[in-house]
């Protein structure tokens, strides 16, 4: 049975313009296809980012305070949780039998290795008793004094797919792939071997300000590489575009698409 990591990207299912604003409309219309890829026998787990939820708490936070710290942890998770709400309502009503696991009441921050511990017994008993797991990125305390850290959507991506030995991440974004150029249309990645990450990162032209508290893509793509370098049959990663349904199909099904296949 294929089995696939799916992340829904913040800027795909929020409106990061608007505080704690959902893209309901398109949020449904995911779920959808979620759900026949599911009736197909598509084994997913997924993760949903911050968008105008996390990432507005996290900045307000440090706009006030300068940094975050242990007290920034209520105000952000309950962000965090108030959209894992609407999302979760979402795939239950959609018949999908979906259950959430917070990552700040399973997750710590290494302060030695500036890595992420997680306890993912509970996500993984649920993944193969035929649920759906759900989780997001979300805010975790140190374990030894550091932080608290914010610990993206895309690492949690990436630290499920190995511990599930997912054929496939699929990264749904706002976007239709990795661009040389962003503002040239035909200038989309469609594949990168995932050695190649390091030098295709230095050609391509980020824009100058960091969009937001988890760094974008440029974070995204130095994430799949540090996770999936030295593994030595990694699952395929996906970059599409989730609001176009056919695309977000294929990506998950393994078909052919128009969008930056990672190899
Ligand atoms: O949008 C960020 O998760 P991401 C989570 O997946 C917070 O990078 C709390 C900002």
């Amino acid at each position: 049975m294929r089995k696939v990591v799916l992340k829904l990207g913040g800027s795909l299912i929020t409106d990061k313009s608007k505080p704690f604003s959902v893209r309901s409309e398109r949020v449904l219309s995911i779920v959808e296809v979620i759900r026949e890829a599911v009736s197909s026998g598509i084994e997913v787990v997924i993760v949903h980012g911050g968008g105008s939820f996390g990432h507005f708490a996290a900045k307000s936070e440090i706009d006030e305070k300068g940094r975050l710290t242990n007290e920034s942890v209520p105000r952000i998770s309950d962000a965090m949780m108030e959209l894992n709400q609407i999302v979760m309502l979402h795939f239950l009503n959609a018949g999908l039998k979906a259950v959430s696991f917070p990552p700040h009441s399973i997750c710590l921050a290494s302060c030695q290795f500036s890595t992420f511990n997680c306890n993912f017994t509970p996500l993984l008993k649920a993944f193969v008793s035929g649920l759906i797991p759900v989780t997001f990125g979300d805010i975790v305390l140190g374990d030894n004094g550091c932080g608290p850290f914010i610990i993206s959507g895309d690492d949690l991506s990436m630290m499920i797919a190995r511990e599930i030995k997912a054929d496939s991440v699929v990264f749904a974004t706002d976007v239709d792939g990795v661009y040389r150029d962003p503002k040239d249309a035909s200038s989309l990645i469609s594949s990168i071997r995932l050695e190649d990450i390091p030098g295709i990162m230095k050609e391509i032209k980020f824009p100058s300000s960091v969009p937001d508290v988890t760094e974008g893509l440029p974070g995204k793509l130095l994430k799949i590489y540090r996770y999936l370098g030295g593994i030595s049959s990694h699952p395929v990663v996906a970059i599409v575009n989730g609001s176009l349904k056919g695309e977000l199909s294929a990506a998950i099904l393994g078909r052919k698409i128009r969008g930056t296949m990672i190899y």
